[in-house]
C-alpha cells in the first residue's frame, strides 16, 4: 500500500509495536526445553491481548500463530512438539493485522552456546538490511536493495537464497510490489514511491541459492545450508524509511 492520511501511519505503527513485541517475548522465550508449539501458544495470547490477528492463520489458513523454523527448516516452520536445543538456530517470523493494517518481522537467532559461524550469520542478515533499506528512498529502484543485500553476503563468505523474497504489505500481507529481491534482479524492477509500504527480508545462506518445500505444504527447508532471515515492515518517506516493526526502547 501507499500510507498516505495520518490514520495509514498510526494504523501501521500500532499493529507494527504489536508484533515487534510478539516477537520480541518469543524470542525471549526460546529456551532450552521449550517447544516451537508453546512459543506460537504464547503468540496466541498476544495477539488475542492486543486485538490483533495473525497473518498466517487469517490469511493463509497456516497451522500457527507465527511462523517458527529451526536448524534445516528456512521458513514457515509449523509450530509443533520439536524441543529446542542449546545451539539451535532458530527464525521466529511474527505477521498480523489490527484495524486493517499488516505488519511483517522476523529474526533468526542461535540459541545459548552454540556456532560461531551462524551467529555471524545472523549478524550479517542485519547487516543486509541494514545496508538494504538505506537504499529505500522515493524514487529509488527497487532492485537497489536486492543489490546490496547480495554484496554484503558475499563480502562476509555467505550466499543468500534468492527464491525467497520481501514483499509489498499494508492492506494485507503480501501485495504489491510483488517481490523484494535479495540479490541484482532488474526483471520487473520498478521505482519505490513515497509512503509506499513494503517488507525486507534479507535471507542469508551458508552455501545454497534455493530453498524448497518439504512436503508438508509448508516448510520451506534446503538441502544442507544453514540460513539466517531478518525482517521488518517499512514505510518509505523522503526522510528516510520508518521502521515500523520496532519494539519499544529499540
Ligand atoms: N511472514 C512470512 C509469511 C508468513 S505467511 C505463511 C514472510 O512473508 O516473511 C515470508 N515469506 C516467505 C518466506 S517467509
Ligand atoms: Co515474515
Ligand atoms: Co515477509
Amino acid at each position: 500500500m501507499i500510507a498516505k492520511t495520518p490514520e495509514d501511519f498510526n494504523g501501521l505503527k500500532e499493529i507494527g509495536r504489536i508484533c515487534a513485541a510478539i516477537r520480541d517475548e518469543l524470542v525471549e522465550s526460546t529456551k532450552p526445553g521449550i517447544t516451537t508449539k508453546e512459543l506460537d501458544e504464547m503468540a496466541g495470547k498476544l495477539f488475542e491481548k492486543a486485538g490483533a490477528i495473525s497473518a498466517p492463520k487469517g490469511e493463509y489458513d497456516f497451522p500457527g500463530y507465527t511462523c517458527i523454523s529451526v536448524n534445516e527448516e528456512v521458513a514457515h516452520g509449523i509450530p509443533g512438539n520439536r524441543v529446542i536445543q542449546e545451539g539451535d538456530l532458530v527464525n521466529i517470523d511474527v505477521s498480523g493485522s489490527k484495524n486493517g493494517y499488516f505488519a511483517d518481522t522476523g529474526i533468526s537467532f542461535v540459541v545459548g552456546e552454540g556456532d560461531d559461524v551462524l551467529k555471524n550469520m545472523c549478524q550479517v542478515a542485519k547487516e543486509a538490511f541494514d545496508e538494504g533499506i538505506k537504499k529505500a528512498k522515493p524514487g529509488a529502484k527497487k532492485s537497489r536493495i536486492g543489490k546490496v543485500v547480495y554484496q554484503t553476503a558475499r563480502k562476509h563468505g555467505f550466499t543468500v537464497i534468492k527464491n525467497l523474497t520481501g514483499h509489498g504489505i499494508g492492506r494485507t500481507i503480501h501485495e504489491e510490489p510483488e517481490y523484494i529481491f535479495n540479490y541484482y534482479e532488474t526483471d520487473g524492477d520498478e521505482l519505490l514511491k513515497e509512503g509506499m509500504v513494503i517488507a525486507v527480508e534479507p535471507f542469508i545462506s551458508t552455501l545454497e541459492e534455493e530453498v524448497f518445500e518439504k512436503g508438508d505444504g509448508w516448510t520451506y527447508v534446503t538441502e544442507k545450508s544453514f540460513v539466517a532471515q531478518y525482517e521488518h515492515t517499512i514505510i518509505v518517506t523522503k526522510d528516510g524509511p520508518i521502521i515500523i516493526t520496532l519494539n519499544e526502547g529499540e
